[in-house]
C-alpha cells in the first residue's frame, strides 16, 4: 500500500456523552445544556435541543456492533459527570454505573478499547452556578468526581482524558458570547483558562498516584499562519498562538505557560490569580498523551487598525484573521479545509514537545442535508472519504518523519446533535434517522473499514 499506517494504529472515532446519550428523563441531572437550552431555545437551536441526540443511553449495543463492523479498535467516549453524580457533588447515581459498566465491558467484548474522557463541555448547572471554573471549588468538585471514575472504571480502562478542548468553553462562554454562560470578560476568561489547567493537573496527579495506565487531554490545535513573513505579521500570529494554543498546550505538556504571555498579561493586568503550590504541580503533572483535534488552521495578520484600547481587553487586540485566497472551505461550516495543517501540528509536537504521544482524536466534515447524497438507500458521502483521506495522507508523511502519532479518530461515530447547530451538520459514520432512531452506514463507514483492515490504502 502506498499509505501503510503502524500495525498497533488506533482506527475509530470520537463522541460526547452530551451530544449522543440523550435520556435526560430522571436518569441524569441537569448540565448548562440543558439550561441553555430551555432558556434561548430558538437562538442557534432551531427547536432540536439535547435531549433528542442519537440515544446511545438505549442503542449503545447496537453501535457498538456497529464499531466493530467497520474496524474500530478504539473508541473515545466521554462520561457525563452531571450523569454519574448529579449536581455534581454527592451521591452517585447507581443507574450511570450501571451504564457506563455496560457500555466499557461492551466495548471491551467487541474488542475495542475505550478512551474516557472526564469533561466535554458539560457542566453540571449547579456548579455552574457556583461560579464554574472561576470557582476553586468546582475544581474539588472536579478531583472528587474523576477520582469516583478512576474508582469504578480505572480497572477496564487504561487510556483517560481529563478534558476535551478546555479553550472552548473559555472562548465561548467568556470571550466571544457563544457558549452559556455568556459573559463577556478577558479576565474571567483566563482566570477560567487558569483553574481548569490546575483542575487537569490535579486530576493528573490522582491518576499518577493510583493507576498504572495513561492520561492525557484533548486540545484543539489551531495552525496560525502569518500572512507574510514582515515582522508585524510575524507577530501578530505569534499571539494568536500564545493565547489559543500555547496557553493550553505549554502548561500541560511541558508543565509551564510561555513566558511571553505571561508578560503580555502582565503588562495589560490581566494575570489571572494564581495559588503559591500551583508551580510546582503543573511542573510535577504533564501528560502522558495528547488528543489533538484539528479542523481548520487561521490566518492571521497584522491589524489594519489599531484597537480601541479604551474598551475591554480582548486577544484580538493584536491580531486580524484573514481569509487565505483560493482557500478551501467546508461551507456549511464556515471552516478552511487545510489538510498540511494536520502534518504541521505533529511535526511542531515532534520538534518542540518532546515528541510526546499523540493521536488525532478529532477531525472531520460536517454537512448539511445529506440526504441529498442518498442513492439506493446509502449515503454517498465521497467528499466525507476525500475529506478524511487527504488528512491521513499528511498524518502519514508526518509519522514516516518521525512525529510519534499512534491513531486516527474521526468526528464522529454517528450523527449527533451538536451544541449550536442541533442536527444541521452532519459528521457520522453512520447517519441516524431522528425519527425511527434508525442507523444507517454511510459510504465512508464501509471504506474506513477497509482501511483499518489493512492499515492503510493506496
Ligand atoms: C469539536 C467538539 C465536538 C464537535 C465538533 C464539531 O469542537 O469537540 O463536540 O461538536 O467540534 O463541531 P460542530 O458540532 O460545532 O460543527
Amino acid at each position: 500500500l502506498q499509505y501503510q499506517f503502524p500495525s498497533d494504529f488506533w482506527w475509530g472515532s470520537a463522541a460526547s456523552a452530551a451530544q449522543t446519550e440523550g435520556s435526560h428523563n430522571g436518569t441524569t441531572g441537569r448540565t448548562i445544556w440543558d439550561e441553555w437550552f430551555e432558556k434561548e431555545e430558538n437562538r442557534f437551536f432551531e427547536g432540536v435541543g439535547p435531549k433528542e441526540t442519537s440515544d446511545f443511553y438505549n442503542r449503545y449495543k447496537e453501535d457498538i456492533k456497529n464499531m466493530k463492523e467497520i474496524g474500530h479498535n478504539t473508541f473515545r467516549m466521554s462520561i457525563s459527570w452531571a450523569r454519574l453524580i448529579p449536581g455534581g457533588e454527592g451521591e452517585v447515581n447507581e443507574e450511570a454505573v450501571t451504564f457506563y459498566n455496560a457500555v466499557i465491558d461492551e466495548l471491551l467484548a467487541q474488542g475495542i478499547e475505550p478512551f474516557v474522557n472526564l469533561f466535554h463541555f458539560d457542566m453540571p448547572i449547579e456548579m455552574q452556578e457556583k461560579g464554574g471554573w472561576e470557582n476553586r471549588e468546582v475544581i474539588d468538585a472536579y478531583v472528587t468526581y474523576a477520582q469516583k471514575a478512576f474508582e469504578l472504571f480505572a480497572d477496564r480502562v487504561s487510556k483517560w482524558f481529563t478534558f476535551n478542548e478546555p479553550i472552548v468553553p473559555v472562548e465561548g462562554g467568556y470571550l466571544y458570547d457563544f457558549h452559556y454562560p455568556n459573559i463577556v470578560d478577558a479576565k474571567k476568561a483566563f482566570q477560567v483558562a487558569y483553574h481548569t489547567i490546575i483542575a487537569h493537573a490535579k486530576v493528573v496527579e490522582l491518576y499518577h498516584q493510583n493507576y498504572d495506565g495513561k492520561i492525557g487531554i484533548i486540545l484543539n490545535l489551531t495552525p496560525s499562519y502569518p500572512r507574510s513573513e514582515n515582522p508585524a505579521d510575524l507577530k501578530a500570529a505569534h499571539i494568536c498562538d500564545l493565547f489559543f494554543n500555547r496557553s493550553f498546550l505549554d502548561p500541560v505538556v511541558k508543565g509551564e505557560f510561555p513566558e511571553d504571555l505571561i508578560a503580555l498579561l502582565k503588562e495589560y493586568d490581566h494575570l489571572p490569580e494564581t495559588a503559591e503550590e500551583d508551580s510546582v504541580l503543573l511542573k510535577e503533572n504533564t501528560v502522558d498523551i495528547l488528543g489533538v483535534n484539528y479542523y481548520q488552521p487561521r490566518r492571521v495578520k497584522a491589524k489594519d487598525h489599531a484597537p480601541n484600547t479604551e474598551g475591554p481587553f480582548m486577544p484580538d487586540w493584536f491580531f486580524d484573521n484573514y481569509e487565505m485566497p483560493g482557500r478551501k472551505m467546508n461551507v456549511y461550516r464556515g471552516w478552511e479545509i487545510y489538510e498540511k495543517g494536520i502534518y504541521d501540528i505533529m511535526i511542531n509536537l515532534k520538534d518542540n514537545y518532546g515528541n510526546i504521544e499523540s493521536f488525532i482524536s478529532e477531525n472531520g466534515m460536517g454537512v448539511q442535508d445529506e440526504q441529498r447524497f442518498i442513492k439506493e438507500g446509502r449515503i454517498e458521502d465521497d467528499y466525507r472519504i476525500d475529506f478524511i483521506k487527504e488528512h491521513l495522507k499528511w498524518l502519514h508523511r508526518a509519522i514516516e518523519e518521525g512525529a510519534n502519532v499512534k491513531g486516527y479518530h474521526l468526528w464522529t461515530f454517528m450523527d449527533n446533535w451538536s451544541w449550536m447547530n442541533a442536527y444541521k451538520n452532519r459528521y457520522g459514520f453512520f447517519s441516524v434517522n431522528l425519527d425511527t432512531q434508525e442507523r444507517t452506514a454511510k459510504k465512508s463507514a464501509y471504506w474506513f473499514a477497509d482501511v483499518s483492515k489493512q492499515n492503510g490504502f493506496d
